[in-house]
């Protein structure tokens, strides 16, 4: 019998494996052992994302609407005003979203965009949220900047195991994703990275997707699980959906390997059906996106989770309460 409660950052291929492939039953039945272990199983943190700066990208992402290297269509804008953005924080925090999550389709943030970063922090930090941002990979003055601005999160994806990273994107390293992960966590900076399943990998690019995050000097806070949302005109628009049951045992490997972080089911869920979301948030997910609109594709309707979360008898966590036992 494999030792499985305490918090580890040891875990071998070997264990993650055969936790991957047990039984589809006795799969669920650990990880929801695992979840109630540390986690109230009927709570889920709500997050609201914006896109502060949509398209243009200089990274190549194969899966993305915002590369300008990918077919898409979608047009490049400029970095969003401060007021703008502290003004949408304001209703995602009246439509119950606890944390605020900023993302910008660049490679790297300019110095110039640096100041009204951190002012956009301190704007929705001042309104009682978390906040989060996704801006590409950051130097040590910027990873400062921000952490003095108050950032709580930041979203940095490995989105692919090492292997498959290659195929997936050509203009930066699987290493170096790796690096900025480290620089945010040794700034205090609560760390939140994960990636997507559903673009074509196999099953050990999931395990050792995962066991790269289980494996760091410490766990993610939180783990964002994306089931590829096909974009037209990218390199993975035709790609074969995933076998739901295999994204399910994703996200219960991910609840088994990281006991205590936020395991996210996040883009992708306009494609789920209730049941689907619900075997996840049973396998330990509790946390998603709510909104209509993620970056730039879409999400589900608020009243749609609502009447998700009524009929589960889930309830939203509160912020500043992170859900833990
Ligand atoms: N440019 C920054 C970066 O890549 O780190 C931040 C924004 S980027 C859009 C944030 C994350 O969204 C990516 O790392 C990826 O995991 C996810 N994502 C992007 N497009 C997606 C898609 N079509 N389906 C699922 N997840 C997607
Ligand atoms: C994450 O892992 N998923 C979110 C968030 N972090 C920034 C983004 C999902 C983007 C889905 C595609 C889109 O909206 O363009
Ligand atoms: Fe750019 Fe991020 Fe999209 Fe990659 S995922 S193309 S880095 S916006």
């Amino acid at each position: 019998m494999l030792d499985r409660s305490p918090i580890r950052t040891d875990w071998t291929r070997e264990e993650a494996e055969t936790i991957y492939n047990q039984p589809f039953m006795d799969l669920l039945y650990e990880a929801h052992t695992v979840h109630r272990q540390h986690f109230d199983p009927n709570q889920v943190q709500k997050s609201k994302l914006l896109s502060i700066k949509t398209g243009g990208c200089a990274e190549d992402c194969a899966y993305c609407s915002q590369s300008a290297r990918n077919g898409a269509k979608l047009s490049a804008s400029k970095l969003i005003e401060v007021e703008r953005v502290i003004a949408e924080a304001r209703k995602a925090k009246e439509g119950g979203a606890t944390r605020y999550c900023m993302g910008a389709a660049w490679r790297s943030p300019k110095d110039r965009d640096m100041a009204s970063l951190t002012a956009m922090v301190e704007g929705v930090k001042a309104l009682g949220m978390e906040t989060c941002m996704t801006l590409g990979m950051l130097d040590d003055d910027q990873v400062i900047q921000l952490k003095g601005a108050g950032l709580d999160y930041y979203n940095h994806n490995i989105d692919t195991s090492e292997r498959y990273y290659s195929e997936i994107i050509t203009t930066r390293t699987f290493a170096d994703r790796i690096d900025t992960l480290n620089r945010v966590r040794e700034a205090g900076i609560k760390v939140c990275a994960g990636g997507i399943v559903g673009m074509g990998e196999q099953q050990m690019d999931r395990i050792d997707m995962l066991l790269a995050l289980a494996t760091l000097e410490e766990h993610p806070d939180s783990v964002p699980v994306n089931m590829l949302i096909p974009i037209a005109d990218t390199p993975l628009a035709d790609v074969k959906p995933l076998d739901p049951i295999e994204f399910v045992r994703t996200i219960a490997l991910a609840r088994i390997l990281m006991p205590r972080s936020h395991v996210r089911l996040s883009a992708g869920r306009t494609d789920m059906t209730d049941e689907l979301q619900a075997m996840c948030f049973f396998a330990g997910a509790n946390s998603i996106f709510v909104g209509d609109t993620l970056l730039t594709a879409d999400n589900p309707e608020e009243d749609t989770d609502t009447m998700l979360f009524n009929r589960l008898g889930l309830s939203a966590m509160d912020v500043g309460c992170d859900g833990a036992r």
